[in-house]
């Protein structure tokens, strides 16, 4: 009762929010369209009608965004997706790239 006040000041918070990645897959002339769809499914969890959009775009344009996510997510995507295309005979390459 009637104790000295206490003042806890907080440090100015400096973090900042993490840098962000955006997972994009490459065009090539072999690939089978229905392989990206399937993958784009698969890995990046859209729905088909979004899959096919997200190919078509790629197909048309030689690249597109697939997903943005944390650096370690954003490179295990790239794996997962590169060992898909791998182990199907597939030469669909899969990067990450730092955005803003
Ligand atoms: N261009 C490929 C074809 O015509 C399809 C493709 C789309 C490949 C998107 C890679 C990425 N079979």
């Amino acid at each position: 009762r009637g104790g000295d006040a206490v003042v806890l000041e907080r440090r100015p918070q400096k973090t900042k929010p993490p840098q962000m990645y955006q997972v994009v897959l490459l065009n090539d002339d072999y690939t089978p369209m229905e392989f990206v769809v399937v993958v784009i499914q698969e890995f990046f969890n859209k729905d088909r009608d979004t899959a096919t959009q997200i190919m078509l775009k790629i197909h048309l344009d030689g690249k597109g965004v697939c997903g943005v996510f944390s650096k370690d997510v954003a490179a295990t995507k790239v794996d997962q997706v590169t060992e898909a295309a791998r182990k199907n005979g597939h030469p669909l390459q899969c990067v990450s790239e730092p955005i803003e």
